[in-house]
């Protein structure tokens, strides 16, 4: 296995792993029942995504989706099964989003919102990195934002040189309370300083920034 891949080749589809419990194995049921019966169900589908920095190929046909799965056992199987961000290759990336939203811009569901960014520094690709990235997926399956995890439609980590970046991406930046509260919950959960400030950028400010900077619409 190459080191800048995710470990999917070849490997089984994830949502299709079953889990054997010998005892429940003899009840006579189909397998589809077996199966629900041992799974925990999350609230919502949700597909993982890799991004491989091919200078040959356009930005989309760098994107690849993975795996989906809509249950606990299925994301940890998953995740258990594929490189940390710390292990990708510089231009990588992995987006975890809501089942029918892509991880762009452009979507439908993407298009009037933004994202609560994150850069790190260089040493953080050590410290920090793989488990802020994995605190950010829990937070996503385990819609932890209360009322406001339907505001939510995904996260990248972006694995960069110059520093590497964690974000959430909600579906309308003009939501000031959700996006405000979806902000102030996820800083807690990284357990991240108050003095530590977050921003939030709308993608239509992204998508068309002009220097490297992009201005922030809401900070916590
Ligand atoms: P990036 O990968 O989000 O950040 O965007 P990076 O590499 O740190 O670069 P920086 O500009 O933030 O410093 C890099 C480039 O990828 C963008 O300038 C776009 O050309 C392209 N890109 C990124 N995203 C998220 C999209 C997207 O959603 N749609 C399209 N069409 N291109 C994108």
């Amino acid at each position: 296995m190459a080191a800048a891949e995710p470990a999917t080749g070849g490997g089984p589809e994830v949502t299709e792993v079953k889990e054997i419990d010998p005892v429940i194995a003899e009840v006579p049921s189909d397998a589809v029942t077996q199966d629900r019966y041992l799974k925990h169900p999350l609230q919502n589908r949700w597909a993982l995504w890799y991004f491989k920095n091919d200078k040959t190929k356009s930005w989309t046909e760098n994107l690849r989706l993975i795996a989906k799965f809509d249950t606990v056992e299925d994301f940890w199987a998953l995740y258990n099964h594929i490189q940390q961000p710390s292990k990708l290759l510089f231009g990588c990336d992995y987006c975890l989003f809501k089942d029918g939203i892509k991880p762009m811009w452009e979507d439908d569901k993407n298009k009037k919102g933004g994202r609560w960014l994150m850069t790190l520094t260089k040493q953080q690709r050590h410290n920090d990195l793989d488990r802020y990235w994995l605190e950010t997926l829990l937070c996503l399956i385990g819609e932890a934002f209360d009322e406001h995890s339907d505001e939510v439609c995904g996260a990248v980590v972006n694995v960069r040189p110059k520093g590497d970046k964690i974000s959430i991406w909600t579906g309308n930046c003009q939501s000031r309370e959700a996006v405000t509260s979806i902000g102030q919950s996820y800083k807690e959960r990284l357990g991240l300083p108050m003095k530590a400030l977050i921003g939030y950028q709308s993608h239509d400010d992204t998508s068309s920034k002009s220097g490297s900077t992009t201005k922030n619409l809401y900070t916590v």
